[in-house]
């Protein structure tokens, strides 16, 4: 299936919307990864992304479920990852204290405190 956007007053996109996979359960891997996306065409970019080469896949957790985040960087620079909205501990929560060097896995581990919400953003950023 391809999704197409409009935009008023224009023709019809030719590039399709990338929609991320789903992940789920007590084990998730997330690579952080480079890769090359055509946004327009004879136009090649440089991206980052997480199991891919653009964005990342959305985590469906359960309230009271306990889960292990494996996030590793193949990145050519160490960078973190944040889990934006979610009630963990600073030890499991990321950001510029739990830097995740390169071809090194950062792996936080804990139980999901959080009722049913769909809010939360992954951040992730080159320190
Ligand atoms: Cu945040």
């Amino acid at each position: 299936m391809h999704w197409v956007c409009y935009l008023p007053g224009t023709t019809q996109a030719q590039t399709p919307l990338p929609i991320p996979d789903t992940l789920s359960g007590p084990s998730i891997q997330l690579t952080l990864q480079e890769g090359t996306r055509e946004f327009h065409p004879g136009e090649v970019v440089n991206t980052y992304g997480y199991n891919g080469d653009l964005l990342g896949p959305t985590i469906i957790l359960q309230s009271g479920q306990d889960v292990t985040l494996n996030v590793t960087n193949t990145l050519p620079d160490l960078t973190t990852t944040h889990w934006h909205g979610l009630h963990v501990s600073p030890a499991n929560d990321g950001g510029p204290h739990s830097l995740i060097y390169p071809n090194t896995t950062w792996s936080p581990s804990f139980t999901v405190l959080d009722r049913a919400s769909t809010t939360g953003t992954t951040l992730t950023g080159m320190a």
